[in-house]
């Protein structure tokens, strides 16, 4: 297994986000490569979901993750242990994730066309990333039980762009006041088409449920059959 790469992100000057963004889409979209952004406040439990959900998937579809954060390789260590591809983004102090950024990790990427399933793990904000589109086909918001059930209604913007929610640390919930009705109700007030799942990463609970969606979403997106 090869090393895990680190690319420190460059200013880009030349072409907006969104022409970055809609150009990676388009490749990706040619390729059959499903991009997943995941974006939550820090210590929500990005990468703890990954590490419970790619096991499900490395043996059966080719999957890579770029880890986005300021500083450290942290998360890519541990996503590397699993034996998957990964790349850091270290962006140097910049609180999301661009639409470049993504593009300079990708290239590096051993089999970048080649992908099945590309996960971005934005940096651990839950207001700035949601701004940035980075051509995936779906975002998914994190929440987890001790951040409290007010969440959504505060922080409306990542609820109302993304597609899915993933309730996380389920198992913490006879610790905290979190109202799993209040949470879900409020989010789909903000995003009606919102799907959400409730998983623990600790007990394994709801994890193959999200599993599933994430291949059956692939799947009627590139319009053939899971292997
Ligand atoms: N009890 C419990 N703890 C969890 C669960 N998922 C994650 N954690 C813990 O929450 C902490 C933060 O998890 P991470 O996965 O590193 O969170 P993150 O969102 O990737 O954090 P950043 O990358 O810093 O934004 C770790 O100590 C995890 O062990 C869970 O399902 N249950
Ligand atoms: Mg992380």
């Amino acid at each position: 297994m090869s090393k895990i790469r680190r690319v420190e992100v460059l200013k880009h000057i030349l072409e907006s986000n969104e022409q970055i963004a809609a150009s990676l889409k388009a490749l990706w979209s040619k390729n059959q490569t499903f991009v997943v952004n995941l974006l939550s406040s820090p210590g929500s439990g990005k990468t703890t979901l990954l590490e419970a959900t790619l096991p499900h998937l490395k043996d059966r579809y080719r999957v890579a993750v770029l880890e986005g954060d300021l500083e450290t390789e942290r998360d890519a260590e541990r996503i590397h242990a699993l034996g998957i591809e990964t790349v850091q983004i270290t962006t140097g102090g910049t609180c999301h994730l661009e639409a470049h950024m993504v593009k300079q990790g990708w290239e590096v990427l051993n089999d970048k066309d080649r992908m099945d399933f590309l996960f971005v793990e934005n940096v651990g904000n839950l207001v700035c990333p949601a701004s940035f589109d980075l051509g995936e086909h779906l975002r998914v918001v994190l929440l987890s039980v001790p951040e409290g059930d007010d969440k959504p209604a505060k922080y409306p913007v990542a609820f109302r762009s993304a597609q899915a929610l993933v309730i996380t640390k389920i198992d913490l919930l006879p610790y905290f006041d979190f109202d799993l009705d209040r949470v879900k109700e409020e989010a789909l007030a903000i995003q009606p088409n919102l799907q959400i799942f409730e998983v623990s990463a600790k007990t394994g609970e709801g994890i193959r449920d999200w599993v599933a969606y994430l291949e059956a979403v692939r799947a009627r997106l590139f319009d053939r059959p899971s292997p």
